[in-house]
């Protein structure tokens, strides 16, 4: 029987700072609603779903800003999103901003900030979570940019690796392999080949990312800007022979212009499926996971063809360095 899973990428339109929880779940429940009667087994929510995309705003004292983090998962306010899961048959993927009281590496338990996601199964368990590896952005107030971008400030890098999970999901029973990462994390090729070594078959992804490159030292094209997004994400699927889902918070949230176009990849690299608005929008696909076997067993057989004894600067080394002069 062949192994298919509908997906949607339901992509969310602006979260203004003034709009509540309640209002973003709301919408989420909405396209839930549209999904179910549009088949979906599976639909994927954006990175910090449930509010607007904070780290744009500037709060000097961190405790004042505990507010914008969920520190229960479900919590009265995302509980509709799980019982929805239930009602539907439907698995869900969400990100936000958690507030977690655990130990640090050192041990001792204190307040820990981590930019999150979660996928939930249709029993309205949660399955798999993973916490953002690559925070881009800075700590410090920048008065050179027009809008902030304070990841590094609100969040610690990730302390869960890139986790995969081989569990029921939709009409199959015997399992998919399923992996999560955030935004900024799909532009690096480590994160997918990790993933892709776990012989992963569906990536889900959200974002929340800029029109505008305030860190561009010279002039971007706009146009690049979501062709670097979705060049990202069609290489790490071509390369590692899996599905993605990636799925934007798209449109202008306090004032500061966030660029749409979430995308369904096959395993090949190819757009399958396309948002083409700036709003609350579903788009689906029945995804053959079967397609994945092509290039796991051909050009990207790792077992036969991968030489990791000539990768150890992927490792050993962070930033780049000179080449001899020869
Ligand atoms: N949210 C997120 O990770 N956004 C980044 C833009 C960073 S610009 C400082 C991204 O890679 O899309």
């Amino acid at each position: 029987m062949a192994r298919r899973i509908t997906v949607g990428a339901a992509q969310l339109g602006a979260i203004q700072k003034s709009d509540s929880r309640k209002v973003a779940v709301e919408r989420m429940l909405a396209l839930m609603a549209e999904g179910e009667r549009r088949g979906v087994e599976l639909i994927v929510f954006p990175e910090l779903a449930l509010t607007t995309f904070f780290p744009r705003h500037y709060i000097e004292n961190l405790e004042e800003a505990d507010h914008w983090y969920e520190t229960a998962m479900p919590s009265n306010e995302t509980a509709p999103l799980f019982e929805a899961a239930r009602r539907y048959r439907m698995g869900f993927h969400l990100g936000y901003a958690e507030l977690a009281h655990e130990p640090d590496e050192t041990g001792q338990v204190r307040k820990r900030r981590f930019n999150t996601a979660i996928l939930v199964n249709p029993d309205g368990r949660i399955v798999l979570k993973y916490r953002k590896v690559h925070l881009p952005g800075h700590a410090e107030f920048d008065p050179a940019r027009r809008v902030q971008h304070l990841e590094k400030r609100y969040f610690e890098v990730g302390n869960l690796g890139f986790p995969v999970v081989r569990t029921p999901m939709g009409r199959r029973d015997e399992g998919i392999n399923m992996g999560l990462m955030i935004c900024n994390d799909r532009r690096w090729p480590e994160a997918w080949r990790v993933m892709g070594l776990q012989s992963v078959e569906l990536v889900m992804l959200g974002y929340n990312t800029p029109s505008i490159n305030q860190e561009a030292k010279g002039w971007e094209a706009h146009h690049l800007r979501v062709f670097h997004s979705h060049l990202s994400v069609q290489a790490g699927c071509y390369q590692n022979a899996c599905w993605g889902v990636a799925v934007a918070k798209a449109g202008i949230e306090d004032g500061a212009e966030l660029f749409g176009h979430s995308i369904i990849v096959n395993p090949q690299g190819e757009i399958v499926a396309m948002a083409d608005t700036w709003e609350d929008q579903l788009v689906t696909y029945d995804c053959d996971l079967e397609m994945c076997r092509l290039g796991r067993t051909s050009i990207f057989n790792f077992a036969a063809h991968r030489r990791p004894e000539h990768y150890t600067r992927i490792t050993a080394q962070v930033g780049a360095v000179e080449p001899p002069v020869v």
